[in-house]
């Protein structure tokens, strides 16, 4: 294919328009039928969702009813009943795809394997049949803390046939993490591997479950412990169960059962704006709809590719664009188990050329490692397998993005900027490959029935150009339904910034095209090589030291991760700071969370800049934390002084 061409620049970005050869073979390729979905996706959203549910998805028991919206609480398709399981597997069974490989795994290590369709359906009936006889049943919480391995998908949609609620656990967080997750659902089950290849060392989930598992937790029942390192691990006995021993008396006949549009499929934690983490609920059908369209459309997904999708199972684009989405579709899945720079930073392009990826999906915190890395580790590789990439998790600055579709897709390949959430489900705001020409750094445009607004604090629309807060006015079918165990949280946390209305959290903007630039968080979380933290659970972990009074952690612009951890500490009065402590709280927050939340920099102070009533003005920690000069009115300070000592503080 010839260069994608660079139809203007100006002031802010350039344009690239897709190739006419992309556009010609795309599934979605015609501006103008674009343009007539989206309207229709907007204008008569029930039709629009009514007729892509019938087409994409195989339901068991047909909907007459689409949406039935109370504001905030969504039911998609709720007399229809369906198995989202089915949907992945049986569906493409008896078809040319039942041979075609679902999974295509490579370890760290370097072992291969393969799952076909058939073969996954298999793996998937007999591990359903083995929770089953665990007396695991529809509504009960299964927790899943799993490297990327086949098997953690065959937990998922094991689950998902017997209408077991998973929570997948990322394998980076801690045991304290873990007891928390669990308990906050009430798990019966935690399915585990031994380890988990990662750098050439192991990583003990196992352990650290054992670990969770003896600080207080009372809901679960059994442990299933998948063996993937064979490290030695302690087994409880009646509670833990190897995975292979389970498989071994299990049937792999399995009938799977319909359930309600409705039923609850996955709760995912994610951080916001207080120390604990929120569970994101999912239901079946809408979710799987919302997947598996975008998943059509934004990857152009087709039989012959082979797809890959860098995320973690653990992270909610592992569970859309890893599993759900693309299995959906009966696409080729490739997982990759281990880390981008073992045994060499070329680890990625070398599976791209060895397995012939053609969709490549990754994070900007990865592609500026490798821009860091050098392009020597890519010039040794050909990459002409591939056809289109895309770049999720946290705005793409314009240098990122340029290098990525000079370096990686050789000037041939479109670049989706996808932008969504956990809670979004899927993908919502995203060129089109085949008909959205791509400005590098801007997201671009609305996907069907998503209508996104940037308001300002009355709720009035600012002009284009302007920046404000990201809404979205329109309910559509992938959406959370509520927070596990706490709906005021739910109502209040997105529906109430302005009534009524799904408050992203984001700040973002229009520009004169109508291509939406994501700036970022605008509340309490930060964004930390794509990993969401809240500040406030770093916080609170912080003052649990014996040795601190108080804390206030903000994000500082960090060319690679993105935002940089600094925290600014307080000590208890007789409590001395030396570097020794600053480096033991450092490790302590890893512990207490996990590596990823380990904070860059801790900064001791002798107190927070604080106003009348007490509370932290973090923009002056921002601008601190920055090194730039401390902006807007600090005239609300209850102590001016503050400032001057915490920028001499280190
Ligand atoms: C999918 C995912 C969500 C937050 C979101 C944004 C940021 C994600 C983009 C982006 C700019 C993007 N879910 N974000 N994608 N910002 N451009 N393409 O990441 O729940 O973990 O995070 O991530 O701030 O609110 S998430």
């Amino acid at each position: 294919m010839p260069d994608q061409t660079i139809t203007s620049v100006s002031r802010e970005s350039r344009v690239f328009k897709p190739s006419a050869e992309f556009k010609a073979q795309a599934n979605l390729g015609s501006e103008v039928t674009y343009k007539r979905l989206y309207k229709e996706s907007v204008n008569s959203p029930e039709k629009f969702w009514a007729k892509q549910a019938n087409e994409l998805l195989e339901w068991r028991k047909p909907f007459k009813k689409v949406l039935n919206w109370k504001v905030p609480h969504a039911k998609w398709f709720a007399d229809g009943t369906l198995n989202v399981s089915e949907n992945c597997l049986d569906r493409h069974l008896g078809t040319p795809l039942e041979n075609k490989a679902a999974i295509i795994f490579e370890g760290e290590p370097g072992d291969i394997q393969t799952l076909t369709y058939k073969q996954l359906h298999r793996e998937v009936c007999k591990f359903a049949n083995g929770l089953q006889s665990l007396g695991m049943k529809k509504g009960d919480r299964a927790a899943i803390y799993m490297p990327m391995v086949p098997e953690a998908a065959i937990a998922m949609l094991a689950c998902a046939r017997i209408g077991v609620i998973h929570t997948v656990i990322f394998g980076g967080y801690s045991a304290e993490s873990i007891k928390d997750r669990v308990n906050d659902c009430e798990a019966k089950l935690v399915i585990t591997s031994d380890g988990g290849w990662r750098r050439g060392k192991i990583i003990e989930l196992k352990a650290t479950v054992d670990a969770a598992l003896k600080k207080g937790v009372k809901c679960v029942e059994h442990v299933i412990v998948h063996q993937r390192t064979s490290n030695k691990v302690t087994m409880k006995k009646k509670r833990d169960i190897w995975w292979h021993d389970l498989m071994a008396d299990s049937s792999s006949e399995h009938k799977a059962k319909a359930f309600a549009a409705e039923n609850p499929l996955f709760v995912l934690y994610t951080s916001g704006s207080t120390g604990k983490p929120k569970g994101v609920l999912h239901t079946s059908a809408g979710y799987l709809l919302g997947t598996t369209i975008t998943s059509k459309y934004v990857f152009d997904l087709k039989e012959t590719d082979i797809y890959w999708c860098t995320a973690d199972i653990g992270w909610i684009t592992g569970h859309s664009y890893v599993v759900y989405g693309p299995l959906s579709n009966g696409a080729t899945v490739l997982m990759y188990e281990g880390a981008p720079n073992h045994p060499e930073p070329d680890r990625f392009w070398d599976i791209i050329d060895r397995h012939g990826v053609t969709i490549f999906y990754t994070a900007p915190t990865a592609i500026r490692a490798f821009m860091r890395w050098g392009d020597d580790y890519v010039k040794k590789y050909s990459l002409k397998s591939l056809r289109l990439l895309g770049s999720v998790g946290e705005p793409i600055n314009p240098e990122a993005w340029m290098w990525y579709h000079r370096m990686i897709g050789k000037k041939r390949c479109p670049i989706v900027d996808t932008w969504w959430q956990t809670e979004t489900g899927a993908i919502m705001v995203t060129p089109l490959p085949g008909v959205t020409p791509a400005k590098p750094g801007s997201c671009a445009v609305p996907f069907f029935g998503v209508v996104p607004k940037i308001l300002d604090e009355t709720g009035q629309e600012v002009p284009k150009g302007e920046g404000g807060r990201l809404f979205l006015t329109q309910a559509w079918p992938s959406m959370l339904r509520t927070l596990w165990g706490d709906d005021d949280r739910f109502k209040k946390q997105y529906w109430s910034e302005i009534k009524g209305i799904y408050f992203a959290g984001d700040g973002a903007r229009f520009d004169e095209d109508g291509y939406l630039w994501v700036v970022g968080r605008i509340d309490d979380v930060l964004n930390v090589s794509g990993h969401r933290i809240g500040t406030a659970e770093v916080e609170s972990v912080l003052v649990a030291h014996p040795k601190v009074a108080e804390a206030a952690v903000v994000g500082r612009p960090d060319d690679l991760k993105g935002s940089a951890l600094v925290c600014f500490v307080t000590l208890k009065s007789d409590k001395a700071a030396s570097d020794d402590l600053k480096q033991a709280l450092r490790v302590h927050v890893a512990k207490e969370i996990g590596a990823f939340a380990r904070p860059d920099s801790i900064r001791f102070a002798p107190a927070l800049p604080k106003t009348r009533s007490g509370k932290i003005m973090r923009r002056i920690l921002k601008d601190i934390a920055a090194g730039v000069e401390v902006k807007g009115d600090i005239t609300t300070l209850e102590d001016i002084k503050v400032v001057a000592a915490l920028q001499a503080s280190d």
